[in-house]
């Protein structure tokens, strides 16, 4: 199979990968009494459209990269799981308007998601691993953390908060564009958080920056620019297919190289503004 150009792959991701999101109308989620507290609407309702947006990446390499600045001068910016601003704005900037979480931070002890004012700023968007077949029915009996459970009480703590979940046919039809462009079968494990950001982005952005996914000079084994755990496994992936992720996205950049060794920072197209 011929290998695809950079256009040709934004116009796959463009075609093939649509952002949805739970709605009150689905089923199962339809017969249930708290349907109600999900978004009627799809998440561009509330956000956006937005010229500039920064997807910020949680790598350790954005320690002293002095990005803040330059993050918070986008409409937008997107941050991960429990990636802090408060002690790092030099290198993170202090804007939030969009916080993608995996369910484990939802569900796990040490998060304290319900009472943390860290998932208090923007709009929510959750996610969980759902099994291939993006069946909701299935996935609803076999999740892989207590993701509607722990949706249901922030809601009721938080209900002005705008809180989407995402549909998990948005993890498939991404994986699947990963997997039909790389020569080798990868794991059937969902694209992480930052890819599905970086995509989320594309469909309310005119120009997406990404920062730190593509490493810059200052790569690291430190695993994130807020703790001070190692893993090179954090960089270049374990569970989700986390290599294959950045090479498709360095293919896509339409940025310099010289931008990804200085800054981290990779520039991609929204999918309004790209013509297929
Ligand atoms: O680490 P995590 O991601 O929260 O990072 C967010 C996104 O930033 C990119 N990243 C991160 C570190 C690094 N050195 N290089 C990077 O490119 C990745 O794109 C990553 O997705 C996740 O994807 O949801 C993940 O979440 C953590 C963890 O659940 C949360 O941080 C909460 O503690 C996962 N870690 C574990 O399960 C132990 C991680 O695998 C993926």
């Amino acid at each position: 199979r011929r290998k695809l150009s950079g256009p040709e792959l934004l116009c796959q991701l463009k075609d093939m990968v649509h952002i949805t999101t739970l709605t009150p109308d689905m089923e199962p989620f339809a017969g249930f009494p708290w349907a109600s507290q999900l978004p009627p609407q799809p998440l561009s309702s509330d956000l956006g459209p937005f010229k500039t947006c920064a997807v910020v990446s949680s790598a350790g390499s954005l320690r002293n990269s002095g990005l803040g600045k330059e993050i918070d001068s986008h409409d937008a910016v997107v941050r991960f799981n429990a990636a802090p601003t408060a002690g790092f704005e030099k290198d993170v900037g202090s804007k939030t308007t969009v916080r993608l979480i995996n369910s484990q931070v939802m569900a796990s002890e040490d998060h304290h998601f319900l009472s943390s004012s860290l998932y208090s700023i923007g709009t929510l968007v959750a996610w969980d691993p759902a099994p291939y077949s993006s069946d909701l029915n299935e996935w609803y009996n076999k999740t892989d953390y207590p993701i509607f459970k722990q949706y249901q009480r922030y809601r009721r703590l938080h209900p002005q908060q705008p809180f989407y979940i995402l549909h998990p046919s948005v993890e498939w039809q991404l994986w699947k564009r990963i997997q039909d462009n790389m020569a080798e079968p990868i794991q059937k494990n969902p694209p992480s958080s930052g890819l599905l950001g970086t995509v989320l982005m594309m469909s309310l952005c005119d120009v997406v920056h990404v920062y730190e996914f593509l490493p810059s000079r200052r790569k690291t084994e430190l695993c994130h620019y807020y703790q001070r755990f190692s893993d090179a496994a954090c960089t270049l992936g374990a569970y989700h297919p986390l290599l294959y992720e950045k090479n498709l996205v360095k293919r896509m950049n339409q940025g310099s190289d010289r931008d990804i060794y200085t800054h981290g920072r990779v520039t991609l197209p929204g999918f309004s503004t790209y013509n297929c």
